[in-house]
């Protein structure tokens, strides 16, 4: 049944996916990395003593916290050793193609110093700007820059939960106008970010402001033309977010994969989208307890390798110490990821759905203009033969490792465009990529 879309005012204002030269890059990125970094890295999940089982960066929501304490921990925030270049090395070590970096997180301290607020790194005894230098050290190695920004703000006094009375109101009109200035002040003064990732965007009051948001992503788009939003900043009219009362999507992709990974190709309704994943099951700031099941590298490629192979891009949270420097934790993952990605890179950067029936081993990767699949191989068989189901009238003319691009195997036919590629070896170290160079057989 197909049902006639309604007239939405501020719905979609695209269907279907951009098909500009910024949103192509964005697409072929694979890997990427997120940063949450901000006061709640200083107590760390714990308060007078106690530990806070929730995410880190939301502690200022626990009843135990006061607001005026934790705000003060502005006069702690001296990130000493703090280093935009050594960052910005780590992550292009491990691969990514781009950041996204918390410039305001739901606390509503800024590692920019606004002007419209003294709740800045300003009047922080570091004193210094967070955000430019680490614009310029990832820009430098070839990095894109997403900035994150949280419209819910514990801070500003004008922020509302809800709107329930005209005080409200008024106030509210007011955090509008501080939050469109806040925007307009870091795409001034960030002219290379390539976008904005949105948070805290599901309160009643930011939802009932359809009109004033559709407008300000449209003041945005003009200011800035190419740049990337997700589907996290606005809600329609009738208050939907992420998909519009007709169902289509709101912004450039979708923002919706978060810590979890879609299954099928059909999960994804044919949109751009990203999946952000914590290494410990959810704290995205600092926390000096990582309790529960803690990500290994191979995990974590796996997530990434999967994400591909769905038209997706993965990335990796890191969240930094109050003295600047990254946890040992974070930056053995941030090798291992690298090492893999300098043998295995080929087969994420542009890596698309190949439109073939999954199998068991691992996931398949294409990469139109080439007649190359990868196999990113997770699972060996013990018979150590792996099973390839090409479309009818493709051949196999050339199969081999990417790591050792020497090795060459001699695919067994075993029917109609079915084939095992016969490994030489049935336990593996770490995963690995099959290269298959196809051919028309019609
Ligand atoms: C939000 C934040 O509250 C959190 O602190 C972190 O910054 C994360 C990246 O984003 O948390 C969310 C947001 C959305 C969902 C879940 C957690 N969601 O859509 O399921």
């Amino acid at each position: 049944t197909t049902q006639k879309p309604i007239a939405l005012q501020h719905g979609a204002h695209r269907i279907g996916r951009r098909t500009d030269a910024d949103m192509e890059k964005w697409r072929a990125y694979g890997l990427g990395q997120f940063i949450h970094w901000g006061l709640y890295s200083i107590p760390a999940g714990e308060w007078n003593g106690k530990q806070y089982s929730g995410a880190a960066e939301w502690l200022k929501s626990w009843k135990e916290v006061s607001a005026t304490a934790y705000d003060s921990l502005m006069y702690q925030f001296n990130p000493t050793k703090f280093n935009a270049e050594s960052w910005a090395e780590t992550a292009k070590q491990m691969g990514v193609k781009y950041v996204t970096i918390t410039t305001k997180h739901h606390d509503g301290f800024c590692l920019w110093p606004s002007k419209y607020t003294n709740f800045t790194v300003a009047n922080s005894p570091y004193k210094k700007d967070i955000i430019g230098p680490l614009v310029k050290a990832y820009d430098k190695r070839g990095i894109d820059v997403i900035l994150y920004f949280s419209i819910m703000d514990w801070h500003n006094p004008d922020w509302r939960y809800d709107i329930k009375t005209r005080e409200d109101s008024i106030a509210f009109d007011r955090f509008k106008q501080f939050t469109r200035n806040q925007l307009l002040e870091l795409l001034t003064l960030y002219p290379t970010a390539k976008g904005l990732w949105f948070d805290g965007t599901w309160d009643k009051s930011w939802v009932k402001q359809a009109a004033f948001a559709d407008s300000l992503e449209k003041e945005m788009r003009a200011m800035r033309p190419g740049l990337i939003i997700g589907s996290r900043f606005r809600a329609d009219e009738y208050g939907k977010r992420h998909f519009d009362s007709n169902g289509n999507m709101m912004g450039d992709y979708e923002q919706g994969w978060e810590r979890k990974i879609p299954e099928k190709i059909a999960d994804v309704h044919g949109n751009d989208w990203d999946c952000v994943m914590t290494v410990p099951e959810n704290q995205w700031g600092y926390s000096k307890v990582w309790k529960g099941h803690i990500k290994t590298t191979d995990e974590l490629l796996e997530m990434l390798a999967k994400c591909v192979s769905l038209d997706g891009n993965f990335v990796l949270n890191f969240g930094p110490k109050p003295d600047g420097t990254l946890r040992t934790e974070e930056l053995d993952l941030a090798k291992g990821i690298g090492e893999w990605m300098g043998i295995n890179s080929e087969a994420i950067y542009n890596g698309e759905y190949a439109g073939l029936v999954k199998q068991d081993w691992g996931y398949y990767v294409k990469k139109t203009g080439t007649n190359k699949i990868y196999m990113l191989v997770f699972n060996v068989p013990v018979s150590g033969a792996l099973n390839v189901v090409l479309p009818s009238r493709t051949a196999i003319s050339k199969v081999y490792d990417l790591g050792n691009p020497g090795q060459n195997y001699a695919p067994e036919e075993i029917g109609t465009s079915a084939y095992f590629i016969h490994l030489k070896q049935q336990t593996f170290k770490r995963p690995f990529v099959i290269v298959l160079e196809t051919a028309d057989n019609s």
